[in-house]
């Protein structure tokens, strides 16, 4: 029996788990057509701030042997491009399946004011609130200050009732996996998104004895290989933490059909993929597409729901 991808997100049925993650390849109208043409079953906008931003200065993404490091510092065209965007690709597509839209606000009230837009207006998809970037100068990631985290979502849910999920930062020690998952199992969040790049790192070039990116000193985001095992213990880490009505977007390092695998063995539902998207292009869903459904046949599953969250341990 050939196996299927399709997989149930929010009462819709998508083709299959994958899509881009934030920031990559989804900046204009033009990066999103080619998403949405591709064998992606749906995208993300790229996170927007009330007012278009230039970001950081360039070089700001560096492709490296096992993955990346950026600190674009959230360059983007704006709130109302993306959300014009969706909304009018919601009126071309009625049936189409539904989209994820990524906000960033710079303050507490430029979220609440983005937020409270997007309640206010037409757009029927799914929002993703991202409390993780890890780039701009001066701005601490607000999913590293529980405190904060718990009153942003607390004032967001005063008024916000469509489908929303938070973009998370990942977690290293067992006591935040576990204030992060009490605080957020306070909340009606449709999902979490496991994970940002893990902030920071600092790439070399041996050669010219330098760093790679100009912002920050050469420090930035880690993305692709290095990254999936952090990636993978924060997905298992939310999947056995939050309530059962939160799921789990598992981001980070997927690069193949087996990676792919491993984030649904943790508990995944749906899939971003974003260093190698950045690497090879929208073909790349083709590729993992095919190489998952290899796998799944060779070990005789026909549905993910077979295998989804069913790691074993030791
Ligand atoms: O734009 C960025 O520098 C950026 C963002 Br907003 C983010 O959430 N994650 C990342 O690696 N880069």
């Amino acid at each position: 029996m050939p196996a299927s991808l399709a997989t149930t997100f929010l009462n819709h049925t998508y083709e299959n788990p994958f899509m881009n993650a934030s920031g990559v390849h989804c900046k204009d109208t033009k990066e999103l057509n080619e998403l949405d043409n591709s064998k992606s079953s749906t995208f993300i906008t790229k996170s927007s701030t009330s007012l278009k931003r230039e970001g950081n200065p360039e070089p700001r993404y560096f492709s490296v042997p096992l993955g990346s490091i950026n600190s674009m510092g959230l360059p983007n065209e704006g709130f109302n491009y993306y959300l014009k965007y969706v909304i009018d690709r919601q009126q071309r597509m009625p049936k189409g399946n539904p989209a994820f839209f990524s906000v960033a606000g710079m303050s507490v009230d430029e979220n609440l004011k983005m937020l409270k837009a997007v309640q206010d207006s037409d757009f029927n998809g799914v929002t993703e609130l991202n409390l993780s970037c890890p780039n701009v100068p001066g701005k601490p990631q607000v999913a590293y200050d529980f405190d904060l985290l718990g009153e942003i979502l607390q004032k967001v849910f005063e008024f916000f009732t469509k489908p929303l999920g938070v973009k998370l930062p990942p977690y290293f020690d067992f006591a935040h996996f576990d204030t992060a998952a009490s605080i957020l199992n306070r909340f009606p969040l449709v999902y979490v998104n496991c994970i940002n790049s893990i902030g920071n790192g600092l790439y070399i070039d041996i050669e010219k004895e330098s760093v790679v990116i100009k912002p920050k000193n050469g420090f930035g985001g880690l993305g692709g290989e290095y990254i999936k095992p952090t990636a993978l213990a924060n997905v298992r880490a939310f999947y056995t933490r939050l309530n059962p009505s939160i799921k789990i977007i598992g981001t980070g390092g997927i690069r193949t059909g087996g990676d792919a695998f491993e984030h649904l063995l943790c508990g995944a539902t749906m899939l971003q993929v974003g260093t190698e998207l950045y690497k090879e292009g929208v073909s790349v869903f083709d590729r993992i597409e095919r190489e998952l459904k290899e796998i799944m046949e060779k070990k005789g599953y026909t549905s993910i729901e077979q295998f989804r969250g069913k790691l074993r341990t030791l």
